[in-house]
């Protein structure tokens, strides 16, 4: 006879395995009295597991805060840019920010597991992104495995633009393409994806976030001070007051230990199309391949089904070519 998952003759029961975050799972409570945690150790999590966000200090030396901002302020201006991704490669000082051991301790403490930065952000100025949710841009099998961690490189204050977040949002479920009719493996390209389905999307957030009378919390930020958000948290920037005020900024983006890594603004799981990331682990510097269940994913075995944009698949593979491929990598 199959054992029930869960014994319900007392409430000493043992708390299942859960293949979910610590701070997301249902069993939370219980194990949180478990884990017999020092009070503000506890406090952090129980902040995090509640709310979704948690502001902390980072304890990254202040020469390098301001070593990545002026490293980088020739290039914004070089390049009229007000965003450069993964220049962790070549600055050193964004890559320290990125695996800042503070950080990754805090990370390990509210999920279990070692936390893997793969994507660096960095802004001279507010974003005035609108309100979304990471789980859209990135996400893991089993899901929530992700946040982000954003660190002021100067203050912030309601005239440049500060951070925006909903508390508690990271509770709800996590919404797709699928999730308002689009179907994201079709994209021909990012500026397509972008122009077709993500505006979509906001607006979607926007009304849903107007429908459940969401809270919004504005975040003033002192330098080098930092926050973490869960991947299903609904965040964005706010609009800059001040013009032509500097908002320096980094963000990392967090991957977990033994997952599958995709995009799922890419993915349409029901027809086998499944965009899974290549992450470079920048504390390391080392790939890490996405895992189910403790197995590695054959990345070569998705090459056909996902990837390229549907339509340049077809001009560059033939039905017939594909077919021959398929059979050659499932060999
Ligand atoms: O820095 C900001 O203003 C917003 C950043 C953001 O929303 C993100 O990186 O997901």
């Amino acid at each position: 006879m199959n054992q029930p998952l869960l014994s319900t003759v007392n409430s000493s029961f043992e708390v299942p395995r859960m293949n979910t975050p610590w701070v997301e799972s249902p069993f939370f409570e219980k194990e949180l009295r478990q884990a017999h945690l020092d009070a503000q150790t506890e406090a952090m999590v129980r902040q995090y597991a509640g709310q979704g966000y948690l502001i902390f200090d980072p304890q990254i030396p202040m020469e390098v805060i301001d070593e990545a901002r002026e490293s980088l302020i020739p290039s914004f201006e070089r390049e009229r840019a007000t965003r450069f991704q993964d220049v962790w490669r070549e600055n050193k000082a964004v890559r320290q920010i990125a695996a800042a051991p503070r950080v990754l301790d805090v990370l390990q403490m509210l999920y279990h597991r070692e936390p893997i930065p793969f994507q660096t952000l960095n802004f001279n100025v507010g974003t005035q992104q609108r309100t979304h949710s990471d789980s859209i841009h990135f996400d893991s099998v089993p899901q929530r495995f992700m946040c982000g961690v954003w660190v002021a490189l100067e203050d912030v204050t309601d005239d440049n633009g500060p951070l925006h977040y909903y508390p508690g949002s990271h509770k709800f479920p996590v919404y797709n393409l699928v999730d308002i009719g689009l179907k994201g493996s079709e994209s021909k390209s990012i500026q397509d994806m972008l122009q077709r389905y993500y505006v979509k999307y906001e607006d979607f957030i926007e009304a849903f976030i107007a429908e459940q009378g969401l809270q919004r919390q504005t975040l003033n930020m002192k330098k080098g001070q930092a926050i973490i958000w869960a991947s299903n948290l609904l965040h964005g920037g706010d609009k800059i007051k001040r013009p032509g005020s500097t908002r320096h900024s980094q963000v990392t983006h967090y991957y977990f230990a033994d997952c599958a890594y995709y995009a799922p603004m890419l993915t349409d799981m029901a027809i086998e199309r499944v965009n899974i990331r290549k992450i470079t682990n920048i504390a390391t510097g080392q790939e890490v391949k996405s895992k189910y269940l403790g197995k590695e994913i054959d990345h070569a075995g998705y090459a056909y089904k996902i990837g390229l944009p549907t339509e340049l698949m077809r001009r560059l593979f033939p039905e017939s070519l594909r077919k021959k491929l398929k059979g050659i990598l499932h060999r």
